[in-house]
């Protein structure tokens, strides 16, 4: 079972503002826990992060015929990118959208996602875990 973990814009600077929404910890600290995840699922990772729309298009349809799905959070790019939308269409790998803080509490713009229309599910407002829950479900929630 091979992830891709995709990261839109801005998630590298997690813990550096806004702690009550996305809370304190860094982004090193969010790629370290998704790789504990993978080793206890038994799974391999590979980690992406981008702040560049197109870079995020070309990495999902990289993964066709590398990987067995997909978890990703397009951060910002949730609500306004057709682009990625189409791209994990194009590929049909099984994806599941994750969000660290619950977008439905926030602004009203945030209550649209595009890639979610492309996912299986989404889990929102778990913080890191929805990264977990995520990971679980397209392994089957099988562990090692
Ligand atoms: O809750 C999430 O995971 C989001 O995808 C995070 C995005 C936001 O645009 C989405 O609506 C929800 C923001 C990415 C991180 O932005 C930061 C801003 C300031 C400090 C640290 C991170």
């Amino acid at each position: 079972m091979k992830l891709l973990i995709i990261n839109g814009p801005n998630l590298n600077m997690l813990g550096v503002r806004e702690p009550e929404i996305y809370g304190k910890r860094d982004y090193a600290a969010l790629c370290g826990f998704i790789r504990n995840c993978a080793e206890e699922l038994g799974a391999e990772c590979e980690i992406f992060q981008s702040n560049h729309e197109g870079e995020i298009v070309d990495k999902i349809q990289s993964a066709l015929g590398k990987f067995d799905g997909i978890v990703i959070n397009p951060a910002a790019y949730t609500h306004t990118s057709v682009a990625i939308l189409d791209a994990l269409k194009a590929v049909a790998l099984p994806a599941v959208e994750v969000h660290i803080s619950d977008v439905s509490a926030r602004e009203p713009f945030r209550r649209i996602s595009y890639a979610g229309m492309a996912c299986v599910k989404t889990f929102a407002g778990y913080g890191f875990d929805g990264y977990r829950m995520a990971m679980e479900l397209l392994a089957g929630g099988e562990r090692k």
